[in-house]
């Protein structure tokens, strides 16, 4: 049996399971989101359930000595090289042209930070983001020119589309309806992670293959400072998951940190971020299948998590304990 297939199993059986020397849980119930701040050791907390071994790829890169974000980059590294997740990286579905596009960025808590934009044929575009970030002086390479900064960084060129992955292209070219998939709550969607290094250093990553089906030459939020991903360690970070472009529209993940930054907790935030896009753009709440959710991280080590619609699931290590929670709603 896979190690990821037995933590499932174990964790079905209503048992928790050690991984590591760390103990492990989901829960399948919605769980409020911390609010007993206490830092004292590293704190991860991500959209989604990639598994345990994404935080602890975080903590135990701290524990060897690497920076938190070193932490963050190891951690994401993992859902992109997966080939079984269809929404990051290897694997990840392909646009309407059938061509896997990522979208990524990285960003520490003083401000420094970098994405790339509808790169193509690289596996770990978070590795490319924080490149840009740390070797030039820009924030942001797109397509082409980020694929030949890659290259000429030394990254292999690899073909990312699955056999998997075309097979589901495939199957949707019988109808091409143009309709691009967001949150698969069955799966998962893109990964936003933050963490603190438990010294008060904070960063966070992003990445995703953006929306299935989606027009060539979509970008999402995720690559995007501020919508997808933003970090301020004299206050916190956040970052989103779901339908992009609802994310870009009030510059969420900025929002949220904004409102800590003025005495909101992370949960009030996140709440406040989700009733804003419905309130400037109310046509989403129509929609039942608009999803969209953020997870945000006060520096203290508060946590929130909240979606639009019920169903994301948030994934949190804090004092050696890894919990696969479902997160708070606004709307059933
Ligand atoms: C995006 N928030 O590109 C990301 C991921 C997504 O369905 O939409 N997935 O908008």
């Amino acid at each position: 049996m896979k190690r990821r297939t037995f933590i499932k199993t174990a964790s079905l059986a209503g048992a928790a399971t050690v991984i590591s020397g760390k103990a492990f849980s989901r829960t399948s119930e919605t769980m409020a989101a911390s609010s007993s701040p206490r830092i004292g050791g590293p704190i991860v907390l991500s959209t989604w359930d990639f598994g345990p071994e994404v935080p602890q790829a975080a903590v135990e890169t701290l524990v060897r000595g690497g920076t938190v974000v070193d932490a963050v980059e190891h951690a994401v590294m993992i859902p992109e090289a997966d080939p079984k997740e269809t929404s990051v990286g290897y694997g990840g579905y392909p646009d309407r042209e059938g061509r896997v596009t990522l979208d990524a960025s990285i960003m520490d808590g003083n401000g420094n930070c970098g994405s790339v934009v509808f790169l193509e044929h690289i596996v770990h575009p978070i590795s490319v983001a924080r490149l840009v970030m740390e070797k030039t002086q820009h924030v942001m390479l797109a397509g082409e020119g980020a694929l030949q900064f890659a290259l000429e960084h030394g990254f292999k060129k690899e073909n990312l589309l699955t056999k998997e992955a075309e097979a589901a292209y495939k199957e949707w070219l019988e109808t091409s309806k143009y309709y691009p998939v967001q949150m698969d709550k069955n799966n998962h969607d893109t990964i936003g992670l933050l963490a603190m290094d438990g010294k008060g250093g904070m960063a966070g990553a992003c990445t995703t293959s953006g929306m299935a089906w989606k027009i060539r030459g979509r970008v999402g939020d995720s690559p995007i400072i501020g919508a997808g991903l933003y970090v301020d360690s004299d206050v916190g970070g956040a970052t989103a998951t779901g339908i992009g472009e609802a994310v870009i529209k009030v510059a969420g993940s900025f929002l949220i940190v904004e409102l800590m930054r003025n005495g909101k907790s992370p949960q009030e935030a996140c709440r406040l971020a989700l009733e804003r896009i419905v309130h400037k753009q109310p046509q989403y709440a129509d929609r039942n299948d608009f999803v969209v959710g953020f997870v945000a991280m006060s520096k203290d080590g508060d946590i929130g998590a909240m979606s639009y619609r019920k169903g994301l699931q948030y994934t949190l290590y804090k004092e050696g304990v890894t919990r696969i929670v479902d997160a708070e709603y606004i709307v059933k």
